[in-house]
């Protein structure tokens, strides 16, 4: 069903508590981790608790929990003294939803990376 944990699911692990993770926030139906493999000073993982496997499923099946997650997200990046203004390196922070493996995406749970602390170009690679 829709949202259910899935067994082979290493996101849905870390929410179960048997794969560790470094938490900073969590709330019911969200947690937010740092990322094993950073690719920035700041590289946080935002994550439903739900599973879904992509950023799109789950704003389609869940609307106001894709919108959670982007709040939560926002809320990390001001935890995290990153947001433009916030004096710290960068003056900003990204936030990415990999879509696909083509895109980048690894992990088939939704997750937002929550990524500053440095400069970022653009176009990403
Ligand atoms: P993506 O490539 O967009 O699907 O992102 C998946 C991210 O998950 C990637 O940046 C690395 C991270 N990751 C993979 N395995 C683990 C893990 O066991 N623990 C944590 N904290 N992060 C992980």
């Amino acid at each position: 069903m829709a949202g259910e944990p899935q067994a082979d699911c290493l996101f849905c692990k870390i929410v179960a508590g048997e794969v560790p993770a470094t938490v900073v926030r969590e709330s019911q139906a969200i947690t937010a981790f740092r990322d094993i493999n950073p690719q920035a000073p700041t590289h946080v993982l935002v994550i439903p608790k739900a599973h879904y496997p992509d950023a799109a499923s789950l704003a389609a099946a869940e609307p106001q929990l894709a919108a959670d997650v982007l709040v939560e997200a926002g809320e990390v990046a001001a935890a995290e003294n990153i947001t433009a203004g916030a004096g710290g390196p960068g003056n900003g922070y990204r936030i990415v939803f990999n879509t696909g493996s083509g895109a980048g995406q690894t992990v088939f749970h939704a997750h937002a990376h929550v990524l500053g602390g440095r400069g970022f170009n653009w176009p990403p690679g």
